[in-house]
């Protein structure tokens, strides 16, 4: 089945977490917003699906993603759906839920490493809300980013280097952006902490040399971490 996924062209963003399981299963996909408007794809096609009265089960906001007759948002919603498809989650209840569950955490990562940059509001610019985003940042990171890695480094030690164990899940992918993300964003606040992550460490320079994933981020189908995405690398928020 080919899948449709629907997300914004030029950032990596949300959809970059359901991109890395696509890739990773080399699944038949097509990355809608990223072809040409011409050939009724592109950002029309995404607005499509979120404008129109005829869709009954609208989604919220991209990524969202087609697979024939199932639409599904939520960016944890979507790796909960393909991950057993695409051999990515083991087929059992407990560790589908226990998969969802770590996703669902990340997703509260990413929501708060995005809120360093925007802070009050994401339809204003950053330069809109400086000062609230430095002393943002400064607790992010003086509390939150530790809590977080800290979590996903004792969840990775209990499951012998795997978010599941003894498997590669989705989940891993997803542990391998978020320090290729943070990595981007905050280089000078990682350096300082990363030896206290030995397994989410171990966990990136892995993922990223499984042969389709490695394929896949020298190509242009990864877009470059930019300064319009989840992770931005802003240096005078990077205090360290
Ligand atoms: N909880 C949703 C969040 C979706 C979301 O915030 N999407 C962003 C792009 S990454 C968006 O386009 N938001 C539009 C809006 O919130 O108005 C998910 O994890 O997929």
């Amino acid at each position: 089945m080919r899948y449709e996924l629907y997300y914004w062209p030029g950032i990596q963003g949300r959809g970059e977490f359901v991109r890395l399981a696509l890739e990773d299963a080399s699944a038949d996909y097509v990355d809608v917003a990223r072809l040409s408007d011409m050939d009724g794809f592109g950002v029309p096609a995404v607005m499509k699906f979120l404008q129109s009265p005829e869709v009954k089960q609208l989604p919220f906001a991209p990524p969202f993603l087609k697979a024939g007759d199932v639409l599904v948002g939520q960016t944890a919603n979507i790796l909960q759906f393909i991950a057993p498809q695409l051999g990515l989650v083991p087929q059992d209840e407990p560790s589908r839920l226990w998969a969802h569950q770590l996703q669902l955490t990340v997703a509260d990562f990413i929501k708060e490493a995005h809120d360093t940059h925007h802070p009050i509001a994401s339809s204003l610019y950053y330069e809109e809300q400086k000062p609230e985003a430095l002393r943002r940042t400064k607790d992010f990171l003086a509390t939150r980013l530790d809590k977080y890695f800290g979590y996903f480094e004792k969840v990775l030690d209990r499951n012998g280097g795997h978010a599941v164990a003894g498997t590669h899940s989705y989940v891993d992918l997803s542990l391998f952006q978020i320090v290729a993300g943070m990595r981007y964003a905050f280089p000078k606040a990682m350096a300082q902490r990363e030896a206290k992550y030995p397994r989410l460490v171990k966990n990136h320079a892995e993922v990223q040399k499984r042969p389709r994933l490695a394929q896949y981020l020298a190509s242009a189908r990864r877009i470059a971490f930019n300064e319009k995405g989840l992770f931005r690398k802003y240096p005078e928020l990077d205090a360290g």
